[in-house]
């Protein structure tokens, strides 16, 4: 299609249009549960364990909500147009505050009315269009990492209350990120424009619990500096609502560091040793290791599974980001089926 780039409300993109765009999104809604359901049955292998959600704050909706932002990746709604899949993703930005701590609430721009935006999905050779609305009140855009035309980059500025299709192939498959390009873009990275985008390769990966992990900075007195940093949004989530998962079950987390201001940060797991996948381009690891260096915007694909129950942190180990926020825990829950000594019982 020609209009592949930012259209005016006033001209391509009628009022009408983006009503029925709008209305349409409940079916969006059902299509990507439907898609949920259905990803989870072919992976009906892998089990999940049940999760008490605490809400971040008393808010009655915070866009800070990391079990959102855990195992929920959105899949898009699926056409078919000329004999090609086409999966079309609908991201609209806001405004939002979210309460950093008891104290401090921020100020953020949101996406889907969630920071960070969702985590699109997509098979590689698919064609991937997002229409993009912005309502968050300054000029903002998607820029995607992957490969595609100039034409669809996402440099351009969309201005509040208009709209942008950005289409392309999803090619290469790995684990990669979209963010708001408008100047200065640390600005607009840092409250909350940006989202994970994984695309699957041809064949899938082996069956495993799924996981996204998005490293963040939040610099709440423009100083340049981060004052905050969380993963998924929220600083301190994991530790106080540690990630439960099963014992001896193969664990795969898709790791982003979008932490602006900081040169880069690593990313350690307590207690083990993670397979990598540099930027999920690889279907075999690169090596093994219990820390990772990541520059800004760089991801991975890291497996893993515990041998042993118990709760186990995971930060960067630059520990004045961790004790600032950037910090959880896993808490492994035994599988009687599996169920192994552990080193205490094995003493007695
Ligand atoms: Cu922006």
């Amino acid at each position: 299609m020609p209009n592949n780039f930012a259209l005016g409300q006033e001209n391509l993109w009628s009022r009408r249009q983006l009503l029925k765009l709008g209305l349409a999104g409940a079916g969006v809604t059902g299509a990507t549960a439907l898609l949920h359901m259905l990803n989870a049955q072919s992976k009906s292998i892998v089990k999940i364990p049940p999760m008490e959600a605490i809400a971040p704050t008393n808010a009655p909706k915070n866009a800070a909500n990391p079990m959102q932002v855990l195992r929920n990746f959105d899949y898009g709604t699926v056409k078919k147009e000329n004999g090609r899949t086409i999966r079309e993703f609908r991201l609209t930005a806001g405004t939002s505050i979210i309460q950093l701590n008891s104290a401090v609430s921020y100020n953020i721009w949101d996406l889907n009315g969630r920071i960070p935006g969702p985590t699109l999905r997509a098979k590689q050779g698919d064609r991937v269009r997002v229409l993009f609305y912005n309502q968050a009140g300054h000029s903002h855009s998607l820029h995607f990492h992957g490969v595609h035309p100039a034409e669809m980059d996402g440099v351009r500025p969309v201005s509040n209350g208009s709209a942008a299709i950005y289409e392309f192939d999803a090619e290469p498959y790995g684990v990669h990120l979209y963010h708001c390009h408008i100047e200065p873009v640390t600005r607009h990275i840092a409250k909350g424009l940006y989202g994970m985008f994984i695309i699957d390769p041809p064949k899938p990966r082996p069956p495993a619990d799924e996981i996204a992990l998005i490293m963040a900075g939040y610099d709440i007195n423009d100083d340049n500096r981060n004052e905050f940093y969380a993963f998924n949004g929220q600083p301190h989530y994991y530790m106080d609502n540690p990630i439960r998962i099963y014992q001896n079950q193969l664990i795969r987390l898709y790791v982003l560091n979008i932490i602006e201001f900081d040169p880069a940060v690593t990313f350690h797991l307590h207690a083990n040793f993670f397979n990598v996948y540099p930027t999920g381009m690889t279907l075999t690891p690169t090596h093994k290791a219990d820390v990772i260096t990541m520059g800004v915007a760089e991801r991975h694909i890291l497996e893993f599974s515990f041998r042993y129950p118990g709760k186990y942190m995971f930060h960067p180990h630059q520990d004045a980001i961790a004790e600032n926020g950037c910090m959880g825990q896993f808490e492994v829950v035994a599988d009687s089926k599996n169920a192994i000594s552990t080193p205490k019982n094995s003493l007695q």
